[in-house]
């Protein structure tokens, strides 16, 4: 009985999810998920990607947490259009969330949505929410265990940022084991090594999203 529940609002989730995804389509809107466990650096990469971002886009950021507007907060100095989304405990976005955010952002001024996701590594890899790009922000002080112990994150994105290489060796993280194991896991995403509270270490990834913005 409670196994045909979840796949009821998993078959729901998704329709909804299709919805988005025709509404992102046909407004020529760039959209991406940034996922992560809590604290792994989603908003510091945002942060110090919007200066970039903000020049050549217009862009919308939606946030998602469970409680605060904090993160919208850190946002607000870019002047874009934020909606801060308060799950109330829930420890992922559904796509109806996406979906009831969308109604209050002007979609014909826009070339993009970048999506933060409520902190977790588990829940939000299994949620469809209409986007064209899944990414995750890996933090490496969570442990070089980590890609595989979560391997179905990992193996369902576009793209790893493998995030705050410069407290690696503190950490006692030896990067290139953590990046052959994630490849392992997922060869087909783009794999970046990040420190996201240092711009001068964002350039690939910035230009990796320019080039994937350009062909969408
Ligand atoms: N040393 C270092 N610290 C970082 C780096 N990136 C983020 N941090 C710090 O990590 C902490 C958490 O960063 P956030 O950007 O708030 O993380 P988040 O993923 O948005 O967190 P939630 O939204 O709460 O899940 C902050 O104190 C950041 O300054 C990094 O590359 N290096
Ligand atoms: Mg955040």
């Amino acid at each position: 009985m409670e196994i045909k529940i979840l796949k009821n609002v998993m078959i729901k989730n998704d329709a909804i999810g299709n919805d988005n995804r025709l509404l992102f389509r046909k407004h020529n809107i760039f959209s991406l998920n940034i996922m992560s466990s809590p604290g792994a650096g989603k908003t510091t990469l945002l942060e110090n990607s919007l200066s970039y971002l903000n020049k050549k886009y217009r862009i919308a950021v939606i946030e998602g947490d469970l409680y605060t507007s904090r993160d919208a907060e850190r946002l607000s100095p870019f002047d874009i259009p934020i909606v801060q989304i308060n799950t109330d405990g829930g420890c992922h976005l559904d796509a109806r969330m996406i979906h009831g955010a969308l109604q209050s952002i002007d979609l014909n001024n826009l070339d993009m949505i970048i999506i933060e996701n409520v902190g977790n590594l588990v829940c939000p890899a299994s949620f469809d929410l209409g986007e064209k790009i899944k990414v995750l922000v890996y933090s490496i002080t969570e442990g070089a265990d980590k890609p595989k112990k979560y391997a179905s994150m990992f193996s369902n994105v576009d793209a790893i940022l493998v995030n705050k290489i410069d407290l690696a060796t503190i950490c006692n993280i030896n990067l290139e084991m953590v990046c052959a194991e994630i490849k392992e896991i997922n060869p087909k995403a783009e794999l970046f090594q990040i420190s996201a509270t240092n711009k001068n270490t964002l350039n690939s990834w910035l230009s990796w999203l320019d080039n994937k913005k350009a062909i969408d």
